[in-house]
């Protein structure tokens, strides 16, 4: 198997990342955007392939749960992707010739070493609440958009949503870099597993987005391409209409005015969950990349 058909310790990421930035100085830059709780940096890469005027770009985020190992690789898979096939791939050269692409590949590192070292099905990041014996905020129920109205207030559940919104430094620092970005950015991405869902706002209500028709749209194309191409089922749709779950980063990234928001959940649909072999990171990826290369370029025709 290749480097992208393992998974990778968190000091391998970091290594990954340094490598591919110093080998195409050209093309990739490493942006420390924040640091976790534990104070480890959170690097994005910037991939900028052409200087065309007036570019638009796009940001991925994996590894938001420390436990949805096939998220981290995805990340990686998607920056090789785009090194080895710009020129080679019509869809993928479209895509890097009109828009810049932020790649965060493990937005919760505290939480994915601990993974690695402690304990494999941990979900939350790593800092301690009033509560000694309970730790770890859910990242993705800690943004402002009806925050903790239907996640957990307490400390010693999964899906705690922090003490305020943003209160930890790992959202903090995404949602400052979306903030500062935002008249650039007019794509978000947030990569998670299992499931096999293409979903869009909201989450948080039951509400339909301004533009959910044409959301619904892009992630009906992106999963009937998926079944064509690699014979999965993938179900899409609004988020609240499978989980109603506030203060995700979709649903306050879409408030912010990125208008084309997503959150992809990858394989499997349970067999092996979030202990999905290795020999399936290929299958998965591909899957992955082709539901955002067809989004992208639908971002690319609408705008
Ligand atoms: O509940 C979540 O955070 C995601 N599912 S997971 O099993 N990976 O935890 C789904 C996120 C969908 N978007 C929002 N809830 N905003
Ligand atoms: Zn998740």
């Amino acid at each position: 198997a290749t480097f992208y058909e393992r998974y990778h310790s968190l000091e391998d990421i970091y290594d990954w990342l340094n490598r591919t930035s110093h080998d195409n100085p050209t093309k990739v830059k490493a942006i420390l955007v924040g640091s976790s709780y534990e104070k480890r940096p959170l690097y994005a890469l910037k991939l900028s392939f052409s200087d065309r005027p007036n570019r638009k770009a796009m940001w991925i985020d994996c590894g938001i749960h420390a436990r949805e190992w096939i998220s981290p690789a995805f990340c990686l898979w998607f920056v090789h992707y785009s090194l080895s096939f710009y020129n080679y791939n019509k869809e993928i050269t479209e895509i890097l010739n009109d828009m810049d692409v932020y790649v965060l590949p493990v937005l919760n590192p505290d939480g994915y070493k601990y993974t690695w070292t402690k304990n494999r099905m941990w979900r939350k990041n790593r800092a301690p609440s009033q509560n000694p014996k309970c730790i770890g905020v859910d990242l993705n129920r800690n943004f402002d958009a009806n925050w903790c109205q239907g996640a957990s207030p307490f400390p010693c559940s999964e899906i705690y949503c922090g003490a305020f919104p943003e209160s930890e430094p790992e959202s903090r620092a995404v949602a400052d870099f979306l903030r500062q970005h935002k008249d650039s950015i007019q794509m978000y991405i947030s990569i998670h597993s299992y499931s096999q869902m293409l979903l869009f706002p909201y989450s948080c209500t039951l509400e339909e987005a301004g533009n959910h028709n044409d959301l619904f749209e892009m992630v009906q194309e992106a999963a009937q391409k998926i079944k064509r191409f690699y014979r999965s089922t993938y179900k899409y749709g609004a988020g609240a209409k499978t989980i109603l779950a506030p203060g995700g980063s979709d649903d306050w990234a879409y408030n912010l005015g990125i208008k084309y928001s997503f959150t992809f959940e990858l394989q499997d649909r349970g067999e092996y969950g979030f202990l999905l072999p290795p020999s399936r990171i290929a299958h998965a990826c591909n899957e992955a990349l082709t539901a955002v290369k067809t989004v992208a370029l639908k971002v690319l025709e609408k705008t």
